[in-house]
């Protein structure tokens, strides 16, 4: 395709895809609507090519563009960077301008991934029928939850264009074809979602995606059951992992409301738990920033209040921000959000400028959310055996020595994640820490082992005594662990 004016001159971009990918065909789209021109690779996912395993030695999936030599790896980064990289290009932005809009956007495209993406996968790969159709069932709820969000006036998510939550879900609509064929199940059926198909057709249609999503329903069957058949057990596809369940069961054991004082407007409430490491993230981030904001504990167990339900309905969990009246969800959007509307001379910044340096701390800021929490929900709070238990920790152990080499990369030598002053990876990770010491007490043995990972011993000491953590990441172990009993006791004698 040719490419914009002023894009694409000197510039080397390549991508690694698989054809039939939703994940490939969103980054073609985006690069197709941005006008830059690319060289795209076919990889054999049963057979991958040296360059890819070098560029994506974490996950080893397809996409990753590789811009000018550097890798980037995960499609919703790659989005962003390809929205932030060309962002002088004269293709349409992805995301809109106003941060609260951004917001939204990044939670709606989150919302598909999850709720749309994750029964997607089941659907493909599940061996039983039954367990395809409710995976199914689950895709066709958050449909009708989308159709919703989308409503009649606009035509596309984005407002009159396409933006990043329509090329997040248009690049499922090859597949939901090839769905009806599989299990006789319409994941988008026009008669009970008007808005949606009107939107699809209007998708479908546009340049940017035409000839990019498959069509042809029996090639991709055919394709895919040859993927199934020559699946070996040392190859096998890890599956997409659904975010991590936000703990929105957590019984509240005391209740607190405070101001935190602190220079600044007064506009900004924070509804929370005081053990969640989601909510921790964003007081250290409002600390960071030096925002005065208004705090109350909620109690999650029966009795999550009317603000907390009105302003997060689709999760009903904590944290919840509210800006001026205006709520938002998911902790690592509000603290994206924070850091686009707080920003400038003298503010420290959460995320690095530099698009690329930013993709990085944002792939690794879901790597920590999808390998480090399900470790530590597993541990503390779903582990039925000590087998189960056990396993649970030398996942974590083994993504915690992972995130040891990203520490050394990212810091270049320095004292955080961030450099020399704490980013957007120290928050999402720091905010785990005080269950961290708790699981230590309980398994007896630490997590965060100075003989195993050095580095992130030493990280921890200092993100700790940051003042922005200070009386935030709680240090009382006993007392976490008194919490968690708390939740569990309560969850017992309601399974009764
Ligand atoms: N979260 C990833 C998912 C990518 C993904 O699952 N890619 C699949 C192809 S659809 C893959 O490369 N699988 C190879 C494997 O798991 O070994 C993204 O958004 O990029």
């Amino acid at each position: 395709m040719a490419a914009a004016a002023g894009v694409g001159e000197g510039e080397e971009v390549k991508l690694l895809g698989c054809w039939d990918s939703p994940f490939v065909n969103r980054v073609q789209i985006a690069l197709n609507l941005k006008g830059i021109p690319y060289e795209y690779v076919e990889e054999d996912l049963h057979c991958k090519g040296a360059v890819l395993l070098a560029s994506n030695p974490v996950h080893k999936k397809v996409p990753v563009l590789i811009h000018n030599g550097k890798p980037i790896p995960e499609s919703q980064v790659i989005l962003q960077y390809i929205d932030e990289a060309w962002a002088g290009s004269d293709g349409p932005s992805l995301l809109p301008a106003d941060p609260l809009q951004r917001a939204a956007a990044r939670f709606w495209a989150a919302f598909v991934d999850d709720k749309v993406g994750a029964p997607w996968f089941t659907i493909l790969f599940a061996r039983e029928t039954e367990e395809k159709k409710e995976a199914a069932a689950r895709a066709v709820a958050a449909m009708e939850t989308l159709e919703g969000t989308l409503g009649e006036e606009k035509a596309f998510f984005g407002g009159d264009g396409i933006g990043f939550v329509d090329v997040v879900l248009g690049s499922y609509l090859g597949w939901f074809v090839v769905i009806e064929k599989m299990i006789g199940v319409k994941l988008l059926d026009a008669a009970r979602m008007p808005a949606l198909a009107a939107w699809a057709e209007r998708f479908k249609a546009a340049d940017a995606v035409k000839g990019v999503l498959p069509e042809d329903v029996d090639k991709v069957l055919e394709f895919l059951q040859t993927f199934l058949r020559n699946q070996r057990p040392e190859n096998k596809l890890s599956p997409v992992k659904p975010l991590p369940p936000t703990p929105h069961t957590y019984l509240l054991t005391r209740s607190e409301s405070t101001v935190v004082p602190m220079a600044g407007s007064g506009e900004l409430k924070l509804l929370g738990v005081w053990t969640s490491p989601y909510v921790i993230r964003v007081r250290v981030v409002l600390n960071l920033k030096s925002l005065p904001y208004e705090y109350v504990e909620e109690d999650l167990g029966s009795r999550k209040s009317p603000l907390l339900l009105a302003s997060n309905p689709v999760h009903k969990s904590v944290p919840v921000l509210l800006h001026g009246g205006r709520p938002m969800n998911e902790s690592q959007i509000i603290v994206q959000y924070i850091d686009e509307v707080w920003s400038g001379t003298g503010v420290p910044s959460i995320l690095p400028a530099d698009p690329y340096e930013r993709a990085t701390a944002r792939f690794w800021a879901a790597y920590v959310d999808d390998k480090v929490g399900p470790a530590w929900l597993g541990m503390v709070f779903t582990c039925k055996t000590e087998e189960e238990r056990a396993e649970a920790w030398d996942r974590a152990v083994a993504a915690l020595e992972t995130l040891e080499g990203a520490l050394g990369e990212c810091s270049k030598g320095k004292a955080f994640f961030g450099g020399e002053g704490i980013g957007f990876v120290d928050i999402v990770l720091g905010g785990y820490l005080g269950w961290f010491a708790a699981i230590d007490k309980l398994m007896g043995r630490r997590l965060i082992d100075p003989a195993r990972t050095p580095l992130l011993a030493g990280w921890e000491a200092r993100f700790r005594a940051a003042d922005a953590a200070r009386g935030v990441v709680p240090d009382d172990a006993d007392k976490v662990l008194e919490f968690m009993r708390t939740l569990l006791a309560w969850s017992a004698s309601k399974a009764e």
